[in-house]
């Protein structure tokens, strides 16, 4: 427990709290906001405020004071904890993981940034040229990725509309060897449509605002958003981000990282493309569906080198199979030529991201690694998801990014509350039961089987007919209306609400985006594509209408699949949390929004932390390895004990240094509830070792 600041910012530890009241909590935590000092400790947990300003806290001189160092020698800091869960990876060759939440705009992606920042910098001491390329990759592809996944939203400028959880590999040096990055589904929606007030990916603003004129002239387009559909639409073209500069680094870290100058032209390329797919216009002259002005067609087709008679033919028909296995192409409605259109945008950027990703992964993934010559592989992931949010007008994404935020909310009640208090019962220590909000019963109204949300979206998908949202809504009224957690408001057709953390009401589209359907003339045309680039993207677009009979699964099943193998992931490592909060909504530095931090306080179980923690014990250790480690500080147990257990042993060194109010004796473990405890054994630990070696060599020697 860090209690090395002075007393006017507060506790550095929430567990200090003279008592855990809510109130005392919030006056804490606003008080240290308010003097600048934006992290504190529950534990081993940061809490993190985000400061809306720059901080003079994350230079060279700050990784040193934290370098190497325990949890409690220095002030709370994301150091603290990145050192943690290195040292524990480093000395106890354990996997580690480091879990940033909290919501929207709470400062997630700057923690983790900082984090694998802070990673870098106390590697690699002897400056190998491999591993500080493998350094240089891994941070780099965070600008790409930033380009890429991230948009200017409502809530945050530069908010993260993809989910990242990167593993970074470390040999038996503790220097890191490659990595892996998992996304998770990518807001391709917002491709084709952005709410008010918001923009498209960063990418498309840096390629029209930062491409050089050559460029733009090659890929037929102005520099000017506002020419876009794709870029107007939500109307915040101008935002703090400095879309030249970071067109720039992008391109810049894509060298650096390995990506060739056709591949870094190819995705360029799609990005104009989809661009001009976002102009296209149908019209119906009676009869037929055609596309308005034929020289947008005649780009694309050059921009992604197909024939434009293909191009042309994908936006306006599509093959079917009928049920006699006779292969026939129906025109589209313009309705349909539209969708179509936008499916086909937002499915190339999804794959072009999807595909960038895995290009950083053959970079940075671990070659030759020997585990007889190097040792155990260990990993440290740290994970950065998209947060929380509720908007004016709530989706399919929304539903998904939020479920993933339940989903992680259970992980650490799992890991933290349950597990903790599990162990005190098993070990016989007398425990006060701490109560908190399980929010299980809200993943399971999401996930489970033939019952839960996701099951009657898919099966809304796959009924043959015309399934509305309406009627899919109405299917979930019946099924779910018993439920504490579900209310359904008809206040427009297809509004839905779920209260979980916070309460979000979801609109129309959903069954769309759970079916996620793309015509296979799309994916044929490019296929066929003569970039070998992005060929690559589409090796599905080999099959014709008649080999594509299995029913993919929906979008919805896929994440919350990918979702659980994350927290499996998660759950084998030992975690380190950072829960982020986000001070008001007005991106203020100095405003200290109360109500809002206390919903965000009260929603993340951090009171329930700080009591299981204050209640609980920071530092446990079967008795023989704890014996084992400090018996030569005893006189009573050096070198050998006579006791009767070890636990007898164990309590005589406890007495001896007098800790005994600090200790608490369990059936097989002894429990220490302040660090400071050990500590001292520690350090006359590390005092007696080089009198003990002299020792020892003088008895060898044979001079005792
Ligand atoms: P998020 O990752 O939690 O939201 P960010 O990390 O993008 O939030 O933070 C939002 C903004 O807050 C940043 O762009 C910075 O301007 C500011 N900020 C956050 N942390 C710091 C810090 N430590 N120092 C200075 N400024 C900071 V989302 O991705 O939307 O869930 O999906
Ligand atoms: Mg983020």
């Amino acid at each position: 427990m860090a209690e090395l600041e002075g007393l006017e910012f507060g506790k550095s530890d929430f567990v200090l709290l003279d008592e855990v009241t809510m109130e005392q909590f919030m006056e804490n935590l606003k008080l240290r906001f308010e003097k600048g000092r934006i992290y504190t400790f529950i534990g081993e947990v940061v809490v993190s405020v985000n400061p809306y300003r720059e901080m003079d806290i994350y230079g060279k001189e700050t990784i040193d004071a934290y370098r190497g160092r325990e949890l409690y020698e220095n002030p709370p800091h994301l150091y603290a904890v990145s050192d943690a869960a290195y040292k524990a990876m480093k000395r106890r060759a354990k996997d580690t993981c480091i879990v940033i939440s909290g919501e929207s705009g709470a400062g997630k992606t700057e923690a983790s940034k900082y984090i694998m920042q802070y990673i870098a910098a106390i590697t690699n001491p002897t400056q190998r040229a491999e591993v500080e390329s493998v350094k240089n990759v891994l941070l780099k592809s965070n600008c790409v990725l930033e380009a890429f996944g991230n948009a200017k939203t409502n809530r945050n400028d530069n908010s993260s509309r993809f989910g990242k959880y990167m593993d970074i590999n470390f040999n038996f040096n503790g220097d890191p060897t490659g990595g892996h990055i998992n996304n998770y589904l990518l807001e391709k929606s917002r491709v084709v449509h952005q709410q008010d007030g918001e923009r498209n990916f960063h990418s498309f603003y840096q390629l029209l605002r930062g491409g050089s004129n050559e460029m733009l002239e090659s890929f037929h387009l102005q520099s000017d958003p506002a020419v876009y559909t794709y870029t107007r639409e939500g109307a915040a073209i101008t935002t703090t981000n400095n879309d030249r500069t970071s067109h720039k680094a992008v391109m810049s870290a894509l060298n650096v990282i390995g990506f060739s100058e056709e591949e870094i032209n190819s995705i360029y390329q799609i990005l104009a493309t989809i661009l001009l797919l976002g102009n296209m216009q149908f019209e119906c002259d009676g009869e037929s569906v055609q596309i308005v002005g034929l020289e947008a067609v005649n780009h694309i087709s050059e921009l992604t080198a197909t024939d434009p008679e293909s191009v042309s033919k994908s936006l306006l028909y599509r093959t079917v199979a009928t049920g006699g296995g006779e292969v026939i192409e129906k025109g589209h409605s313009e309705q349909d030529a539209c969708f179509g259109r936008d499916a086909f945008a937002k499915a190339l950027y999804e794959r072009l991201f999807g595909w960038i990703v895995s290009r950083i992964n053959t970079v940075i993934e671990v070659k030759d690694y020997n585990p007889m010559l190097h040792g155990k592989n260990t990993v440290i992931g740290v994970l950065d998801i998209y947060g929380f949010e509720i908007f004016d007008n709530n989706s399919f994404e929304q539903f998904c990014i939020n479920y993933c935020n339940e989903k992680l909310q259970q992980l650490f009640i799992e890991l933290i509350l349950r597990q903790e208090q599990g162990e005190y019962q098993r070990e016989g220590i007398t425990w006060q039961h701490i109560d908190y909000f399980n929010n299980q019963i809200i993943v399971d109204l999401v996930e489970q089987p033939h019952k839960g949300i996701i099951s009657i979206l898919d099966e809304a998908c796959l009924t043959v007919g015309n399934v509305t949202d309406t009627v899919c809504l109405d299917s979930m009224d019946t099924k779910l209306a018993q439920h504490p957690h579900y209310t359904s408001r008809k206040v427009r057709q297809t509004d839905r609400k779920y209260g979980g953390e916070g309460d979000v009401t979801f609109m129309e589209g959903f069954l769309d985006k759970n079916k996620d359907m793309l015509f296979q003339d799309f994916k044929r045309l490019m296929y066929n594509s003569a970039n070998p680039v992005l060929k690559e993207m589409w090796p599905d677009g080999h099959l014709s209408i008649t080999e594509v009979t299995k029913r993919p699964l929906t979008a919805a099943t896929l994440f919350k699949n990918s979702i659980v193998a994350l927290v499996d992931k998660l759950a084998c490592k030992e975690p380190y949390y950072v829960r982020c909060i986000k001070p008001n909504e007005m991106k203020s530095p100095v405003l200290f929004d109360d109500a809002r931090c206390q919903h965000q306080v009260a929603y993340l179980g951090l009171m329930e932390n700080v009591m299981v923690r204050r209640a609980g014990f920071a530092y446990r250790q079967p008795y023989s390895r704890f014996l084992q480690r400090y018996k030569m500080t005893c006189e009573y147990t050096w070198p050998q004990h006579l006791m009767a257990s070890d636990r007898e042993a164990v309590e005589t060194i406890v007495t001896q240094h007098g800790f005994q109010d600090d200790v608490a004796y369990g059936h097989t473990k002894l429990f220490v509830r302040t660090p400071r405890s050990l500590f001292t054994l520690e350090q006359e630990r590390a005092a007696l070792i080089p009198i003990l070696v002299l020792f020892l060599q003088k008895v060898w020697r044979g001079a005792l």
